[in-house]
């Protein structure tokens, strides 16, 4: 296959106006009419190219005149008619299989309903089209289906007409914004309705509508306050307002991944909207809340504004997560969510970063879009927008924005587009930025201090340096925002002099390969706390001593590098192995014992650097080395500070018995229960080498901790606390579990996936087995994801395994679900990624599992571009 290029980017040849589709649905035999009014904007001679997949053409006709056979010629891609007017219409029938359809994209079925994902390439399984993303065109649907079993028959936009038909009915919807074919969404079939109202700034009623599963009404409520409250966010923070009369979400079961934005119909998976004490944790109500804004904000950010090709799919992810990150942060503490969002950019991003998958924020070329819908472009696209913030500083940002939606809306814009907003308002030259999107890999930034007593001044040697990446050997200084302040040893704020000013705190952008920073005015040997609230997504060496370190952990005024300095000693007292934890234990204790700091800021910085966070930093990387080492140290640290933590945990527990208050999943009730089940999980590591007594008390807390929950966070934590013991209740409790929840998809995928992630070696046998299980069907996403995914992501020392069982497992399960369902396959294809930096057996194994993949016959576009690189 030949790769799409960014360089090889062309205007389209014609605009598409109006755009009418009929469907008529049924399971195996829809009929789908396209009525496009099209005109030339190319070149005279170009003929038109419409793209379309497994789709049976019924008939062409151009202004009315059915076209021969030889009028136009048909691919398994396309459909070209070579001899068009500059002005015309086309109506084109086509009919498709939704009941067939297992890729999920495209038009399909989900538990009886029809519904659509189109973004990125799936319009063209609905129907010849232009289907790219600055193709912008005004869509009006029909869609027609029997009245019985389809009662709901939903698209974009506004109802404007329904009627009945017989035993059919129909609606006919008109989306009056001009959108590309990405956003086009349909739904179909029985639901039950959440309705609410919201009234914009400027006085506007739109109506709010959430379908989901009958008998599913009040597990949409959490999802609905959301959403108000985003879109009040919305208005107060950005300026933006809703722009239709209604809004309409939809949960279905079957989908490939969180959520859609289609234009005022959004596609969610069911996972990332219903929820209620009983069946979600405090977790999932946080993930149901930032998804639902993000899909929102899209509303505007990819929407109103959309990307002209799919090379500029940061444009509206990066903005959009960068978007919800800032109401997260609004709705539940700005460190605790920053410390969240690093979390994940280092789990995932850095990674990708350093490994064979490595590209730019904007890719130069790919096989298929599906596959870039990655952690670069999302998460590390959103920390490009937040340097740029941390830059000009928050009016500015605003301003820029405010800019940027103006002079792009109705338009499908391009990164340069973005940046060209930041120069309009500053009249400064953005163009260095631009390197953070064209260039790929982490870059590593060290900083190397140096006081002089005499002179009180304090000089800051930097220096940054990317590595080659794969097709990327020379890299180029980006600019670097370094936020930065000082603080005694004994952790009081220590001022200092720069450019005149006494201050406490100062941001310095690093532009160079190397540059000097002198700071004046110092009164002791400081020490320093540098990329505060992590402000460059960057690797950091700082030269310090471990006693800096310790006072940064103990009160660095900002909370993020006080969480970021234990993760740091604790990473390097995990790794060398004459580590011990007392010191440690005694910061942290200090810590747990400081009532100025919030519970889920405790509840973070109990949790120890994971696995994969330590298999970035050691190389190479021996799993069993990283687990054994891990759990040595959770244990030294449980056993160091057991009184306190069981007499702070005893503590929560007398309150919760006590208060007996309903549930509220607000961020403080959240933390207090994060904070409670940390304490929890960090008494279950002490059951390494634990005499009788302390092993009988651990399983009568996990126990105990399982039976009196009263809501999944707890639940879980319980069920956690004895999979980490792996005792003889283990099965029990499973059972349990499941005879609890068997009815519920969404609570037996949690009961899957805690199994998969249970680090005990027994699990390789067991996550077989779960595969044969009544309940599994690869054929969904969800159930799939939570054992095959929830094991190789999340359990790395089993994964690991030496035998390489666990690599076997996992490309068998990739090639099995290459055949129906490409898109998610690929997604898997990651966790052989950084095969090269492992020791062996590792690195040979993993190496094999790839080649085995590739050399498969068959293999989908998807897995093959993936499997290739990664093995490059
Ligand atoms: N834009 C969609 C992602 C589509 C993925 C297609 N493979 C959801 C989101 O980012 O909001
Ligand atoms: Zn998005």
């Amino acid at each position: 296959a030949r790769p799409i290029r960014l360089t090889d980017y062309k205007a389209p040849d014609f605009r598409v106006s109006d755009t009418k589709l009929v469907f008529d649905l049924h399971p195996t035999e829809t009929k789908v009419t396209a009525t496009l009014t099209l005109e030339r904007i190319g070149a005279a001679e170009a003929p038109l190219v419409l793209l379309g997949e497994r789709l049976k053409l019924l008939g062409v006709s151009l202004d009315g005149r059915a076209l021969e056979t030889s009028d136009y010629e048909v691919t398994p891609e396309t459909l070209t008619i070579g001899d068009v007017p500059d002005r015309f219409t086309l109506d084109i029938a086509v009919q498709i299989n939704p009941q067939d359809n297992k890729t999920l994209e495209g038009l399909y079925m989900s538990s009886g309903r029809y519904c659509t994902q189109c973004e990125a390439e799936g319009f063209r399984k609905i129907v010849y089209f232009p289907d790219r993303p600055d193709v912008l065109s005004k869509f009006t649907v029909t869609v027609r289906a029997p009245k019985a079993g389809f009662p709901y028959l939903l698209s974009n936009g506004n109802l404007i007409d329904a009627g009945e038909d017989g035993d059919a009915h129909y609606a006919i919807w008109e989306d009056p914004f001009f959108k590309p074919s990405y956003l086009f969404a349909l739904v179909a079939g029985e639901l039950d309705v959440l309705e609410d109202a919201f009234t914009t700034a400027s006085g506007r009623k739109v109506d709010l509508k959430i379908y989901v599963d009958t008998g599913m009404r009040e597990r949409a409520a959490y999802a609905m306050d959301a959403l108000k409250r985003s879109m009040r966010w919305d208005e107060e923070v950005y300026g933006l307002e809703y722009d239709l009369d209604l809004f309409m979400i939809v949960a279905v079961r079957d989908f490939n991944f969180g959520a859609m934005e289609n234009k005022g119909l959004n596609i969610f998976n069911a996972s990332l909207l219903l929820a209620d004490p009983d069946t979600v944790t405090d977790l999932d109500y946080e993930r149901i809340e930032s998804v639902i804004a993000h899909e929102y904000f899209h509303n505007w950010s990819g929407n109103r504004v959309t990307c002209r090709d799919w090379f500029q799919l940061c444009l509206k992810e990066g903005l959009t997560v960068f978007r919800d990150q800032g109401f997260s942060a609004d709705m539940r503490g700005d460190a605790v969510q920053r410390i969240k969002d690093v979390k994940a950019l280092r789990a995932r991003q850095f990674p990708e970063d350093a490994g064979p998958l490595a590209h730019p924020v904007r890719p130069s070329s790919y096989l298929k879009i599906d596959n870039f819908y990655t952690a670069t472009i999302y998460e590390k696209g959103a920390e490009i927008v937040g340097m740029l913030k941390t830059y000009v500083g928050p009016e500015v940002y605003r301003k820029a924005l405010d800019h940027y939606f103006q002079t792009n809306d109705g338009t499908a814009a391009t990164l340069e587009d973005f940046l060209k907003s930041f120069e309009a308002v500053t009249g400064e030259d953005f163009a260095p930025w631009l390197k953070w999107y064209v260039q790929a890999g982490t870059p590593h930034l060290s900083i190397t201090p140096s006081y002089d007593a005499e002179t009180q001044r304090l000089t800051l040697a930097l220096a940054q340096v990317t590595h080659p990446t794969p097709a990327q050997a020379n890299k180029h200084p980006v600019p670097i925002p370094v936020r930065l302040g000082l603080l005694s040893e004994d952790g009081a704020p220590l001022t200092f002099t720069i450019d005149g000013e006494t201050v406490s705190d100062t941001l310095f952008v690093l532009r160079e390969a190397e540059a000097e920073l002198v700071l004046e005015d110092v009164a002791v040997a400081p020490v320093v706390s540098a990329l505060r609230r992590f402000s460059a997504p960057v690797k950091l060496t700082l030269t310090e001593l471990d006693a800096h370190k310790f006072a940064r952990f103990r009160g660095d005024a900002d909370p993020f590098n006080r969480w970021e300095a234990a993760q740091s000693l604790a990473k390097d007292l995990i790794l060398s192995a004459t580590g011990t934890a007392a010191a440690y234990a005694e910061a942290l204790r200090a810590t747990l014992a400081d009532d100025t700091l919030d519970d889920a800021f405790k509840a973070l910085i109990i949790g120890l650097p994971t696995e994969p966070d330590l298999a970035q930093i050691l190389t190479p990387v021996d799993p069993a080395y990283i687990h054994a080492r891990r759990s040595a140290f959770k244990a030294e640290l449980s056993n160091a500070l057991f009184d306190d933590i069981e007499a702070l945990y005893e503590r929560f527990e007398d309150e919760r018995l006590e208060a007996q208050a309903p549930f509220s999943p607000d961020a403080k009730s959240a933390g207090r229960r994060a904070l409670r089940n940390a304490l929890l999980d960090l008494m279950m590591a002490s059951h390494i080498d634990a005499d009788d007594a302390r092993r009988e008390k651990l399983n009568w807390r996990a126990q105990y901790h399982y039976q009196l929950s009263h809501n999944m966070t707890d639940l879980m934590a319980g069920l956690n606390a004895v999979a980490q013991l792996h005792g003889e209740d283990y099965d029990g409790t499973l059972e349990h579990f499941y005879d609890m929840f068997k009815t519920e998809p969404l609570v037996l995928d949690k009961w899957f996936a805690a199994q998969a992630m249970c680090a005990n070696p027994e699990t390789l046998n067991r996550v077989r087995r779960l595969t044969q299980h009544p309940d599994f069907d690869a054929r969904v996403p969800n159930r799939w994801r939570a054992v095959v995914q929830a094991f190789a992501a999340n359990n790395p020392s089993v994964f690991h395994d030496v035998s390489g069982q666990g690599y076997d497992f996992i490309a068998d399960q990739i090639l099995l679900v290459d055949k129906f369902n490409p898109m998610t396959a690929a997604r898997l294809v990651e966790v052989f990624g950084g095969f090269k930096r492992y020791a062996e057996p590792h690195a040979s194994l993993m190496k094999a599992a790839l080649e085995r993949i590739l050399a498969t016959p068959d293999l989908s576009k998807n897995v093959s571009e993936l499997a290739g690189k990664a093995l490059a």
